[in-house]
């Protein structure tokens, strides 16, 4: 049964796309689309043709998944000129998200009407790629050079009433109206025949706009390769003839469809939509309601979670156990949200809606209505404990009990309560209101219904909600402690930070370990050290760090850590005291220092990663290798292009990786370099990490 299926009425033939969930033009659809727009070509009772979709939104692209897969005809280029190719109009008539080739689909009709709710881009560039069937030559024809680029290069889709200011639509219908208005355009049109965009010219530019557009993007997109063919593609619209332009677009399109690039940001797309198919968790377990939030702890990350609360809807009472805090708490969500007031992000109605839905109180007992309970006070399990008592005694049946904590026991803390079913912990990512990451994490009696809740409310906060098992550090900051370890090992064998921090941001990071540090706080995972007792009897190990805080630098925030920093100032400058620090632990622990090779730091660090990623699949603490790959994507700066450490080792290959934790094993010592099992084994079997991943074996 096809997905595409042709009605006639009163003279127009309606042809229908019905392919869930989004229309994606597979090739079911494209064979589909030029069978129906021949026969009503070719059928001179028909006077003029309207595209429509069925169910949610108009096409919303290619279908991705084909990406991967040998071309199969009808290519798309293709079907676009068939259909600006008839001799009577085309209208394509749009509701939901139209996108990439869904847009050049419509770019290709005559006329184009949609619905005040559409929206409407070419996202490729999110994939690492650019409109690869004439959107780089049409649109700038369309609606001028300039706002071609800025679609095409930040990939945001446009509101239809931007669209219909620019004329990228003719025209635009009430939500409702979208059938009925597009037989009447299509109608009306019959007398203005076809109009082809082909045949339009791009008007004069300003002749700064692509060198000032190369120069503006360039900090943006460090690494990638489409945004550049985008520039260039739309040079050309102005320079050759419309098919020359689509020659080129089509050999930069392929280029860019089998770069590693974009292999890693398609992975990085599927990898976001498959964290909430969580194992264990059906589509019909229940949602508990949430609308009463309460935070506990007015500090940093307590405001910021509050800020994203009342952004989302909820109501928040914030609870802190003094009224300075409170008040100090209070006052940065109002900055908060003046902050986006702004930035032109949210209205002054906005505003005062979400400040009015916040309360602040001193006392647990007024938590009574609370459906979720966030808590956000010190890292310490003590003081945890103690506030989970508190809030078993006062919050009714049915109430989610969440910790914030980013590396303690969330079974201990669950135990502290008679409801350990009804805790979970939500790590939130500083600064609570930016970072897309939600970490999510079950305890061993965690019940279904209040991990599905939790999913549900990453969504409703716009986080990338990723269900993973408690042990130290979850899965981000687990994973992290073996790439800050060779990060400090690094720096006493005869690396400087600077130039750690250098490499790895050349190579993608979005900042280097020790700038990270220093903006975390040093003090803070000093902290957490000095709670555990299984850390390796290694006089290396994070020795450097240790002994940056207990001299007091803590990084920024004392103006001074591994990095000096002027008053006022974020930028990391060198510190000579630190290097001469340094040199001397690394003679008193007999280390001898070399010159260390970018490759070098870059293998230690990343791999540091992968292998601890292993083990954390091994463990359970994460379902699939490309939850691993989300979470550090989106919460530690991983580069997206990459797709995530676990996707990056796939695509090295893992008997490579093996091969060289090897010979860092034999190097460095077993008891940071054993290769775990799970890497042995899919190495020795030639096979990935995806390959294990739920819902591929
Ligand atoms: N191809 C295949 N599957 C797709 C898809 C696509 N283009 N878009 C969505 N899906 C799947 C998705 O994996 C999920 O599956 C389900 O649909 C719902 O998606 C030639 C080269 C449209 C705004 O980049 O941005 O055209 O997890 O959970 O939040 O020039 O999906 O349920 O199994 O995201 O409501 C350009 C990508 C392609 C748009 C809807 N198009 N999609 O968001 O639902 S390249 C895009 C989205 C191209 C041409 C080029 C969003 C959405 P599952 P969802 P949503």
């Amino acid at each position: 049964m096809s997905p595409v299926s042709i009605d006639r009425l009163d003279g127009i033939a309606i042809i229908s796309v019905d392919n869930p969930p989004v229309n994606a033009l597979s090739q079911a659809v494209r064979e589909g689309l030029l069978r129906c727009v021949d026969e009503a070509a070719d059928d001179a009772a028909v006077e003029a043709i309207v595209i429509v979709c069925a169910g949610r939104t108009f096409i919303a692209g290619a279908d991705i998944r084909e990406f991967g897969r040998p071309p199969e005809p009808p290519h798309l280029p293709d079907l676009i000129a068939r259909i600006e190719a008839v001799d009577k109009p085309v209208i394509a008539a749009m509701h939901g998200t139209t996108l990439g080739g869904g847009l050049e689909v419509a770019l290709g009709c005559h006329y184009r009407i949609a619905v005040q709710s559409a929206l409407l881009g070419l996202p490729e560039v999110t994939l690492g790629l650019l409109p690869g069937a004439s959107g780089t030559q049409r649109l700038p024809r369309l609606i001028g050079a300039e706002p071609a680029l800025d679609m095409m290069l930040s990939g945001k889709p446009v509101k239809a009433s931007q669209a219909l200011e620019s004329g990228l639509i003719d025209a635009i219908c009430d939500d409702d109206k979208l059938r009925h208005t597009a037989l009447e355009l299509a109608a009306t049109s019959v007398a203005s025949g076809p109009r082809q965009i082909r045949d339009m010219t791009v008007r004069e530019v300003r002749p700064e706009l692509f060198d000032q557009t190369r120069a503006d993007i360039a900090r943006k997109t460090r690494g990638l390769l489409s945004p550049e063919k985008i520039i260039r593609c739309v040079e050309l619209s102005l320079q050759v003839d419309f098919d020359e332009g689509c020659r080129a677009e089509r050999e930069f399109f392929l280029e860019c469809k089998d770069s590693p690039q974009s292999a890693g940001l398609r992975h990085a797309f599927f990898a976001e939509r498959a964290v909430s198919k969580v194992p264990g968790i059906g589509k019909d377990t229940d949602i508990r309601p949430i609308n009463n939030v309460a935070v506990i702890g007015a500090g940093t990350m307590g405001a910021g979670i509050a800020y994203n609360c009342l952004s989302a809807g909820y109501t928040v009472q914030l609870l802190d156990n003094d009224e300075t805090g409170l008040e100090r708490g209070a006052a940065t969500i109002q900055k908060l949200f003046e902050g986006g007031v702004a930035r032109g992000k949210i209205s002054e109605e906005k505003m005062a809606d979400g400040i009015g839905r916040l309360s602040a109180t001193t006392n647990y007992g007024d938590l009574g209505d609370a459906d979720l309970v966030i808590e956000a006070v010190f890292e310490n399990l003590a003081i945890k404990k103690e506030v989970f008592e508190k809030l078993d005694s006062v919050c009714k049946a049915g109430a989610i009990l969440a910790t914030n904590t980013s590396t303690l026991d969330v079974d201990a803390i669950a135990n502290a309560t008679s409801r350990p079913q009804d805790v979970i912990g939500l790590h939130f990512f500083s600064p609570a209101h930016i970072m897309r990451l939600l970490e999510i994490v079950r305890g061993t009696d965690t019940s279904a219904e209040v991990i599905a809740t939790s999913v549900a409310l990453a969504k409703r906060l716009r986080k990338v909600g990723v269900v993973v098992g408690n042990c130290f550090g979850f899965v981000g900051n687990r994973m992290l402690y073996h790439y800050g370890r060779e990060n400090q090992f690094l720096l006493l064998e005869g690396a400087t930070p600077e130039f750690i921090d250098k490499t790895l941001v050349d190579w993608g990071m979005a900042m280097g370990p020790n700038a990270v540090g220093d903006l975390a706080g040093l003090d803070v995972g000093y902290k957490i050290r000095q709670e555990r007792s299984d850390l390796p009897d290694d006089p290396r190990f994070y020795r450097i760090a240790d002994l940056l805080v207990e001299q007091g630098r803590f990084g920024q925030k004392s103006g001074k850590g591994m990095y000096l920093y002027a008053a006022d100032s974020r930028s990391p400058q060198p510190d000579p005291e630190v290097q001469s620090l340094i040199n001397n632990e690394a003679k008193k622990l007999g280390i001898e220092r070399r010159e260390i090779a970018p490759q070098e730091i870059v293998e230690r660090c990343i791999y540091g990663l992968i292998t601890e990623g292993a083990r954390i699949l091994t463990d359970g603490i994460a379902a699939r290798s490309s939850d691993i790959d989300v979470v550090w994507t989106n919460g530690y700066g991983f580069p997206r292009y990459r797709g995530g450490p676990m996707h990056y080792a796939d695509s090295v290959g893992l008997a490579a990786v093996r091969d060289k934790v090897c010979e860092f094993r034999d190097r460095f010592g077993a008891e940071f370099w054993e290769p775990p099992a799970l890497l042995e084994e899919l190495a020795g079997s030639d096979r990935k990490f995806s390959d294990v991943d739920p819902g591929t074996r």
